[in-house]
């Protein structure tokens, strides 16, 4: 049965008239045996007195600036579970304003260092302590490691410079009220974006961002900052392939199958990709292993008016030019009726990014993670080449590779788009 026990000062050595510099708990308070309940600060230490057995804490006898010496009546608890009292004593830490003359104290230090790496990222200008060093009682120094907190750039409020619990409460309240300043995967410090009132300057208008933009912004966002992107540009003869293309257009465009560029991307991509494998990889969760795929589903970039959508056409290596335009034409008329379910949008394994329709000689696509690579097209032109002692007028595409630097290097990139430029000026290749 449960059983209300006085709780007394236990032996602290020979100090006597030993100041409470902080009371952890309060009437009504559940604790666990060893759970400090105050701090005392004698003039070599700060040291925790442990509850010595599980309970609810009844009454506090004391307060912050009283004196207690070996028996001092702390606090009445009623006991919930078996007492440990002769198993705990009071842990110490040598008092920071004194660590100099300290250190040859026989006392030991009873809180490790912080972690190394903060679990809540102090943002910057966040206030700190600025000395480096946290003036923090071990059950405080706990606290703070149990959530992360680096002490050193705490704010103190308590006597002398003492970090409290409030003080740590504080830090973390702030730190997550910061949502501007977030961390990007391994750590990274964003600094906020600058907050502008635009109507300074003249007339404006707010239109909130679409679904869309608002999912693809966040990826975007996330991709363009956790991988580290090259790009490789390069360019492809298509004179023969769009002689190619239009007959193959005029055949059939009466069935309603529009044959663009894009198609014959497709099967070139799927090509290069069969050359060098490691395009169609993935790095897995651990970042330590590279996940081979074996299948061959393009993502084609698709622009609509809400935003920016990346249908995935599937076995690409198992299809031919025809069947891919048609495909091609639905799933782009689906995304911009908004008719795609999400599976539609799952499981590629390269993207291709073309604007080759609209203009422009060169980008910088951003990858669609978990892939290593995305194909960014640009539109193509009609260029002077030097071909064996003359300039001829050749048709040239715009390629930009963009490639994840840890899976793929440069030299293999350049091999990729080297290779996809022949396929492209030799559509026969595609056959092979
Ligand atoms: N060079 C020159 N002309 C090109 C070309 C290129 N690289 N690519 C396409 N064209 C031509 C086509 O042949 C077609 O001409 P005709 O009408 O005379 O036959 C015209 O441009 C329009 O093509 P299209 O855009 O309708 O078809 P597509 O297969 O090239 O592209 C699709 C389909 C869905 C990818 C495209 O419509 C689209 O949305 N592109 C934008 C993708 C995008 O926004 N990417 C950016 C992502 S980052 O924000």
């Amino acid at each position: 049965m449960a059983e209300i026990k006085q709780v007394l000062m236990p032996d602290i050595g020979d100090s006597q008239d030993v100041p409470i510099i902080e009371v952890m708990v309060k009437a009504g308070d559940k604790v666990k045996a060893e759970q400090s309940l105050l701090t005392l600060e004698t003039d070599k230490a700060t040291m925790d007195v442990p509850a010595p057995f599980d309970g609810v804490v009844k009454n506090v006898s004391v307060k912050v600036g009283d004196k207690v010496s070996e028996g001092t009546l702390i606090l009445l608890m009623e006991s919930s579970a078996t007492e440990t009292s002769a198993t705990v004593s009071p842990t110490t830490t040598p008092a920071p304003e004194k660590d100099a003359e300290n250190s040859g104290a026989s006392q030991s230090v009873a809180a490790p260092a912080a972690p190394a790496t903060p679990a809540v990222a102090p943002p910057t200008g966040l206030p700190s302590n600025h000395t480096g060093k946290a003036h923090a009682s071990p059950s405080i120094r706990h606290f703070a490691r149990e959530l992360g907190v680096d002490l050193t750039r705490v704010k103190s409020s308590g006597e002398k410079g003492r970090i409290t619990k409030n003080d740590v409460q504080s830090f973390v309240k702030t730190s997550l009220a910061k949502p501007q300043e977030g961390t990007v995967g391994g750590g990274l410090q964003v600094s906020a974006m600058p907050i502008v009132d635009f109507s300074k300057f003249g007339v404006i208008e707010t239109k909130p961002l679409s679904r869309i933009k608002k999912l693809s912004g966040a990826n975007l966002h996330r991709n363009w900052l956790s991988i580290p992107h090259i790009t490789q540009h390069d360019e492809a003869d298509i004179t023969e392939m769009e002689v190619f293309r239009k007959e193959l257009g005029e055949e059939y465009s009466k069935q309603g199958i529009k044959i663009t560029p894009l198609v014959f991307l497709l099967k070139a991509v799927v090509t290069a990709m069969h050359q060098y494998p490691n395009f169609n990889s993935s790095l897995d969760a651990s970042g330590e292993n590279l996940v081979l795929k074996k299948y061959f589903h393009i993502g084609v970039a698709v622009d609509t008016p809400d935003g920016l959508m990346v249908p995935v056409l599937r076995d690409v290596d198992q299809k031919g030019i025809v069947q891919l335009a048609k495909e091609l034409g639905e799933i782009s008329v689906k995304a911009r009726e908004k008719k795609l379910p999400a599976t539609a949008m799952q499981g590629g394994c390269f993207t291709i990014s073309s604007l080759g329709g609209i203009g422009g000689t060169a980008f910088t696509p951003i990858i669609n993670a978990p892939e290593v690579a995305i194909l960014g097209v640009s539109k193509a032109s009609v260029k002077p080449v030097f071909k064996e002692g003359e300039f001829e007028p050749r048709l040239i595409l715009p390629l930009s590779l963009s490639y994840d630097h840890r899976v793929i290097d440069g030299a293999e990139a350049v091999r990729f788009t080297s290779y996809l430029g022949s396929v492209l000026s030799d559509v026969r290749r595609l056959v092979l």
